[in-house]
This record gives C-alpha cells, sequence and structure tokens, in this order.
C-alpha cells in the first residue's frame, strides 16, 4: 500500500492537551531508514488508561501476557498483512513511524480490527439508472455517515467485539451507525434484521488490511475487512430502508459515488474498489 500519511499530522487527534507527533519525512517512515533523533512522545489517552472493557491492560503489568501475531483467546492480534515485530516488548507499527507511541484513543496493542460494510444501489430516477455525462457509467450510491469524532464522512464501520464474527460486526455496525440500531426496540431490531439478512449473505470481500488512520501510533493500528453489499434490484431493500444515524455517526446519507469525493481514512481507496468491481462511475 501507500506510504502512511493520515497519522503524521502535527498532534495527535482529538485530545484536550495538544499532544505533538514528531514529524517523521517521508524517506524515514520505514523503521529499516535510521532515525537517530527519533525520540516520539507516548501518549494513551485517559478514557483508555481507565481500561474499559475493550482496552489492554498496560504492557508490563502483571497478569497481562499477550500473544502477539496469533489469535489470543478471543481477542485477534493477527495482522492481515503478515508478522508485526515485537521490540522491547512493544508491536511496531507495519507501516512504520508515526511520531507518537503509546496506543493513543486505540484500545489495543498492535492491530485493531475493525469492519466496514460498503453498502451500494444504483442512482435512479424516474425508474431509470442515473449515468454520468463524462464517463457515461451508471452512478453507483453507497450508504455514507459523518463521524462525530472528526465531523468527516466515511463508511459505517467499527471495531471487531472479542470473538465476534465479521460477518456480525459488518451488520451491527451498519444498524448502529447508519439505522440508529441502538435507539430501537428489540422488536424493531428484529425486524430490521430479518430485512437485511439476505443483503448481508451475499457480500463480497472488496479490501482486507491497514487503514491509514489519524490515530495510529507506532504501537497501535486499525486494520479492516471491508464488504460490499450491493442492491442491484429498484423494488429492493435499499429503495426503502429509512435512513437514521445513531451511536458514532452524527448524519447518514446515500452519497453518490465518484472520484471526488473526500472521505475519512483511506475510505476513499477502498470505495475505488466497489466501483471499479461494478463498472461504474468513478
Ligand atoms: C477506520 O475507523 C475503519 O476503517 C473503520 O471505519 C473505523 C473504525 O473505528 P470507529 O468507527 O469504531 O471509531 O479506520
Ligand atoms: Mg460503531
Ligand atoms: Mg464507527
Amino acid at each position: 500500500g501507500k506510504i502512511h500519511v493520515n497519522c503524521r499530522g502535527k498532534y495527535y487527534p482529538r485530545t484536550d492537551s495538544k499532544i505533538e507527533r514528531v514529524q517523521v519525512p517521508d524517506d524515514k517512515v520505514d523503521w529499516s531508514v535510521p532515525f537517530p533523533d527519533y525520540t516520539p512522545t507516548s501518549y494513551t489517552s485517559p478514557h483508555i488508561l481507565a481500561a474499559p472493557p475493550y482496552a489492554d491492560p498496560k504492557i508490563g503489568s502483571s497478569g497481562f501476557k499477550p500473544v502477539w501475531n496469533a489469535l489470543d483467546g478471543k481477542i485477534n492480534r493477527s495482522s492481515h498483512e503478515g508478522p508485526y515485530t515485537i521490540l522491547d516488548g512493544f508491536p511496531r507499527n507495519l507501516h512504520g513511524r508515526t511520531g507518537v507511541t503509546g496506543r493513543g484513543a486505540l484500545g489495543r496493542w498492535g492491530p485493531n480490527h475493525a469492519a466496514d460494510p460498503i453498502v451500494t444501489r444504483w442512482k435512479i430516477i424516474n425508474k431509470k439508472r442515473v449515468h454520468d455525462e463524462k464517463t457515461g457509467r451508471p452512478i453507483l450510491q453507497f450508504v455514507c455517515i459523518q463521524r462525530r469524532d472528526c465531523g468527516a464522512w466515511a463508511i459505517p464501520g467499527g471495531m471487531v467485539d472479542p470473538g465476534e464474527r465479521v460477518s456480525v460486526t459488518l451488520q451491527r455496525e451498519f444498524q448502529e451507525e447508519a439505522l440508529n440500531s441502538l435507539e430501537m426496540t428489540p422488536q424493531q431490531k428484529k425486524q430490521t434484521e430479518q430485512q437485511l439478512k439476505f443483503l448481508f449473505s451475499g457480500g463480497e470481500e472488496v479490501y482486507s488490511g491497514y487503514v491509514d488512520d489519524p490515530r495510529s501510533t507506532d504501537n497501535a493500528w486499525i486494520e479492516t475487512v471491508a464488504y460490499n453489499f450491493h442492491e442491484n434490484d429498484q423494488n429492493g431493500i435499499l429503495y426503502h430502508l429509512h435512513l437514521h444515524s445513531g451511536d458514532d455517526a452524527q448524519a447518514v446519507t446515500w452519497k453518490d459515488i465518484c472520484g471526488e469525493m473526500n472521505l475519512y481514512a483511506t475510505h476513499k481507496d477502498i470505495i475505488k474498489e466497489v466501483a471499479v468491481k461494478h463498472q461504474a462511475h468513478w
């Protein structure tokens, strides 16, 4: 993949106090290139240090014996991209230096596994597929959420819970962020799950691996598995589903897919795979 850039900004994102990242030039991102002056600050956010259930303990604390590069009980500590290095007890970011050590806002040391559902349909006006004037290709739309943490538009993805199957995470996160299932009655939730069951049983993997996310550190990063769930039928479920943002999403919309979209992290690169797969406008 491309060299990571989103985790090399001036400050670590969304902190009260300004945590400066050491500025890593492009040619020194790779660990194999010597960078003798490299002395990054360690930062792990207070809410992670408060030890919520989804977070690891501190490295070195008694009883914490992580099994790196493997399925560690219910926690997947292996990377989609192959083995990562452990240096002095700390996993090292597979994509190189970020200017900050510790976990930042991430709960796990090493890979933090997420899943991204890309739910698509064709753009229809007057019962006809709409084609782009320039490319002549039909326009795809995907369910896009606005993240509450930074305001950026993104795929409605989220973290895989320990022991959770990725297929479950994909549908759960979609329901939470794009349909506000957390505020549904158990009955409504069940009905929604039933409605989406068929669509979500027919997904295709379009990406798995590292995400260049602004929260990455030298010791913790996000990896994802992205699946496309596509509705071809203009009478199908995705043409009458009521979108309603929830949880860590503050807005939700059907977004026309095109190469000029501005999306969170590397979500645009992932969506491009979907456009190519469907021979849609990009
Ligand atoms: C991105 O962060 C992933 O691609 C996924 O969409 C998301 C997971 O983090 P949260 O939405 O749970 O913050 O890197
Ligand atoms: Mg979520
Ligand atoms: Mg999310």
